[in-house]
């Protein structure tokens, strides 16, 4: 039986700037995909486009691609289409959508109707529920909450031994406005059987390998966490329908856990009596070691245990790393947070960490969201400098400094750093 977890041979190919490299970016993607990531409704002679060819307004030179309705990402892999954010891109409070990562295992759905969408609720369920998103509407309360979802394999970029898989460096993270009814409230009415221990969440996207039947994704929390009061059926990002890329037109978020949790293009959430064994769900997908482990020790598949909350982490969103300082002060901004918990402080240090100044922090405006700090550093003389940032949780543990090296590079939190040169 395949690991579900290996990356196919089309996941590992890296993109590159150049155009040639991008061969093999239609493959397989339906014409819709494609007209959506053109940003038009459709691409009438898609039949005379010859196999392979990249639309001309996907393959400039520039490194970023050009994604309809996003900007400045990074792309990582164009099939399927992962990219991040920059961190400098993601100083707003609010991520907006243009800025908020994508993080595709396989094909995005070719429709992607809100007025046709259906959400089927069943498994262990005392009355199984079939939902329009007007029902969803109609029959829940609908609320609007800030909500953080980072790939559980953020940061990986920068394990040594390296791990195999996208090499996030810091920007699959973001904190959008995101508008549904609470995950909560439609278990509650389809009613929970005794024995349930685990949803399992299934998507509209269909998996590279183009086979029938076989699905890129399908993960799920523990029922507990299901029940939590973050969680939402979600219907709009940042107050209109959702990005194309971003799971519309109905997604899970399920906040400060791995964002493979949090299903788009969802169609159907099952309630299970065992864990949930679907796609990237078992061996070692999204699972680290049940014990630290030293960077590259080979580690027992009977050993890894599935990742739940996501731990504490910042983000210095200004100024830019490679920045030019002119004068001896600078504003310094971020993001920080813990997961299911809350952010207690940051600790800024201009001194490769020999000190440190307490930044100021807000509150979250709603239970996880991020936190933003800000602090104004003085440097004592021109010259090169690093920004370090250290955030610690509400149970008072901090970011490490160095990687806790796990194999499928999951959970970096350690410190961002960004580097300056003062004038
Ligand atoms: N249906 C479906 N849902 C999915 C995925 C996917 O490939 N298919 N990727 C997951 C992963 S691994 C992450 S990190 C988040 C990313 O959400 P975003 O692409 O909106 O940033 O979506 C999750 N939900
Ligand atoms: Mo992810």
């Amino acid at each position: 039986m395949r690991d579900s977890d290996k990356p196919t041979p089309a996941e590992q190919q890296p993109l590159d700037s150049t155009a040639a490299s991008r061969r093999g970016f239609l493959r397989g993607m339906g014409g819709a995909t494609l007209a959506s990531l053109l940003g038009v409704s459709a691409i009438p002679y898609l039949r005379n486009l010859p196999d392979g060819l990249i639309p001309v307004a996907l393959a400039d030179e520039a490194a970023n691609v050009t994604l309809a309705g996003k900007e400045g990402l990074v792309v990582l892999n164009d099939r399927p289409v992962n990219a991040e954010t920059p961190p400098h891109l993601l100083d707003d409070a609010t991520t907006p959508t243009a800025r908020h990562f994508i993080r595709n295992n396989g094909i995005p759905p070719a429709n992607m109707d809100a007025d046709s969408w259906q959400l089927t609720v069943d498994g262990l369920v005392n009355k199984p529920l079939q939902l329009s998103i007007a029902d969803l509407k109609k029959n829940f309360e609908v609320i609007t909450r800030e909500l953080v979802i980072e790939c559980g394999g953020n940061g990986r970029a920068f394990f040594n031994p390296p791990a195999s898989g996208n090499q996030w460096t810091y920007g699959a993270v973001a904190c959008a406005s995101w508008t549904g009814v609470r995950l909560a409230d439609v278990l509650k009415v389809v009613g929970i059987k005794p024995g349930v221990v685990y949803t399992a969440h299934y998507g509209a996207d269909t998996h590279l390998s183009g086979q029938a039947g076989k699905l890129p994704i399908s993960r799920g929390v523990p029922i507990a966490k299901a029940m939590g009061d973050e969680n939402l059926i979600a219907f709009a990002m940042n107050g209109a329908p959702l990005h194309p890329m971003n799971g519309a037109p109905l997604r899970l978020v399920i906040p400060g856990w791995p964002g493979s949790c949090s299903q788009k293009w969802l169609t159907r959430i099952q309630l299970r009596d065992q864990v949930h064994d679907g796609p990237k769900m078992t061996g070692t997908s999204y699972r680290v070691p049940n014990r630290p482990v030293a960077p590259g020790e080979k580690v027992d598949k009977k050993d890894f245990v599935i990742i739940e909350r996501m731990p504490v982490k910042s983000l210095i969103t200004h100024p830019a790393t490679g920045s030019e300082v002119s004068g001896r002060s600078l504003e310094v901004r971020g993001h920080a947070w813990a997961g299911d918990r809350e952010v207690r402080s940051v600790m800024l240090s201009i001194d490769f960490g020999a000190s440190w100044l307490e930044a100021e922090l807000s509150e979250p405006v709603n239970p996880a969201a991020w936190q933003h700090f800000r602090a104004q550093l003085e440097f004592p003389q021109a010259g090169y400098y690093e920004i370090w940032a250290r955030a610690t949780d509400s149970d008072g543990v901090s970011q490490p400094f160095a990687i806790a090296w796990n194999p499928k590079g999951y959970l970096n939190n350690s410190y961002h750093r960004v580097a300056v040169r003062v004038a």
